[in-house]
C-alpha cells in the first residue's frame, strides 16, 4: 500500500490593529515587531482590524485611507503579503457573523469586568455604546475563525486573549472539539511601551502627540519628543519601572531595538545623565524606524497594487474562515443553505 507524503501544517498565528490613528513605536515594539519575527515559524494572518475601530466614531474617509495605511505598514515592517495574510476585517463577513454567534455564549458579567471597557467608557462618556461593551467578542471571533494557536499581542490585551479562551473553552464544551484554544504570545521586554509624557500610563496612538512616537515621525519630531519625555529628578540611571516609570521606558525601547540587555545598558550608560540616555534612545528609534518610513513610501505610491493584495487576501481569508463558521452554524443548528 502507498503511504501518503505527510503534509507538515505550521501552527496559526492571529493578531490584528485597530487603523484608530498612525501607528506609534509601542505598537512596533509591542505588536508588529514580532509578527516579522515570528513569520517564517508560523501559517501567519494578520488582519487591519476596522470592525472594532468603529466602537469609536470615526471619519469614513479618513478611516477608509486608514484601513490602507495599516496595510501597508504591516509590508513596510517586512511581512510578505504571500507568506502571510494581510486583509481587512470588514471584507470578511465572517467574522461579524461569528463574532453574532458567540455572544450569546458571552456573559454580560464577563464582559463588564473587562479594563479596556472601563477605560474607554471614562475616555468616550458621550458614546457609551454597546459595541464597547461586546468589542471582546468579536476579537475571539476573529482569533478562534482561524483555529489559531498563538496571538502576539501586548500586554494590554491579555485579559481579551484569556476571555477569549472562555469563551472556546465554554463552547466545546457543550459541542466538541469546535475552537483550537489560543495562547497568547507577550514578548518579555517592551510589551508595555509608556507614554512619554506620562510614563505611569501606556502609550497611545488616540493620545496627545507630544505623548507617543509615530512609526513614521521625522527625524527631528523623534529627537524633540525624546528629549522632552518626563523621566525623574534623581539623575540616576536604572532599571526600576516602579520607581523610575520614565527612565525604565527610556532602557526597555533601547534594549528591544539593540538587542541589548538591560544589565550591558545600564552599565554603560550610568553616571552618563539623562541627556546622553534621550539622545541615544532618540538615534537607535530613527534608525529603526527609517527602513519602514522608505518601505511604507513606497508601497502608498501604488495604491492599486496594495488595493489588489488585500482583495485577493480577503477572498483566501474567507475561505478559511467559512470553514470554522459553516461548523460553527451547524453546531448551534442553524439550518444548512442549498449550496452543494
Ligand atoms: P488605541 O490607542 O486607539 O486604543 P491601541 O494602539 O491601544 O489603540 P491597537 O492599535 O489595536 O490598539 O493595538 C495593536 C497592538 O499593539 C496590540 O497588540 C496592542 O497590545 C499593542 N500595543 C498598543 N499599544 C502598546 C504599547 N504602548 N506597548 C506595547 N504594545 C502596545
Ligand atoms: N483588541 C486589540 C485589537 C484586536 C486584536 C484582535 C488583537 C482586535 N482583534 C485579534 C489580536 C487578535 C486592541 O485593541 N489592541
Amino acid at each position: 500500500m502507498q503511504t501518503q507524503p505527510t503534509v507538515e501544517h505550521k501552527p496559526v498565528i492571529f493578531s490584528g490593529i485597530q487603523p484608530s490613528g498612525m501607528l506609534t513605536l509601542g505598537n512596533y515594539i509591542g505588536a508588529l515587531r514580532n509578527f516579522k519575527l515570528l513569520e517564517d515559524d508560523y501559517d501567519c494572518v494578520y488582519c487591519v482590524v476596522d470592525l472594532h475601530t468603529l466602537t469609536v466614531r470615526q471619519e469614513a474617509a479618513q478611516l477608509r485611507r486608514r484601513c490602507l495605511e495599516i496595510a501597508a505598514i504591516y509590508m513596510a515592517v517586512g511581512l510578505d503579503p504571500d507568506k502571510s495574510l494581510i486583509f481587512c476585517q470588514s471584507h470578511v463577513s465572517a467574522h461579524a457573523e461569528l463574532s453574532w454567534i458567540l455572544s450569546k455564549y458571552t456573559y454580560l458579567g464577563e464582559l463588564q469586568r473587562m479594563t479596556q471597557y472601563k477605560d474607554k467608557c471614562a475616555k468616550h462618556a458621550d458614546n457609551i455604546n454597546a459595541g464597547l461593551l461586546t468589542y471582546p467578542v468579536l476579537m475571539a471571533a476573529d482569533i478562534l475563525l482561524y483555529q489559531t494557536h498563538l496571538v502576539p499581542i501586548g500586554a494590554d490585551q491579555k485579559q481579551h486573549l484569556e476571555i477569549t479562551r472562555d469563551i472556546a473553552q465554554r463552547f466545546n464544551a457543550l459541542y466538541g472539539d469546535v475552537f483550537t484554544i489560543p495562547d497568547a504570545y507577550i514578548g518579555k521586554v517592551g510589551s508595555r511601551v509608556m507614554s512619554l509624557q506620562e510614563p505611569a500610563r501606556k502609550m497611545s496612538k488616540s493620545d496627545p502627540e507630544e505623548t507617543y512616537v509615530g512609526i513614521l515621525d521625522k527625524p527631528e519630531d523623534i529627537r524633540r519628543k525624546l528629549k522632552r519625555a518626563v523621566t525623574d529628578s534623581d539623575g540616576d540611571i536604572r532599571f526600576d519601572p516602579e520607581n523610575k516609570p520614565g527612565v525604565s521606558n527610556l532602557l526597555s525601547i533601547l534594549s528591544v531595538l539593540t538587542g541589548d540587555s538591560m544589565d550591558k545598558l545600564v552599565n554603560e550608560l550610568s553616571g552618563k545623565g539623562y541627556g546622553e540616555l534621550k539622545t541615544r534612545t532618540a538615534e537607535c528609534v530613527i534608525e529603526a524606524l527609517a527602513p519602514i518610513q522608505a518601505e511604507y513610501a513606497r508601497i502608498m505610491a501604488d495604491k492599486a497594487t496594495l488595493q489588489a493584495i488585500l482583495d485577493r487576501n480577503a477572498e483566501r481569508a474567507s475561505v478559511r474562515a467559512n470553514r470554522t463558521l459553516d461548523k460553527v452554524k451547524h453546531k448551534v443548528g442553524l439550518a444548512p443553505h442549498g449550496k452543494a
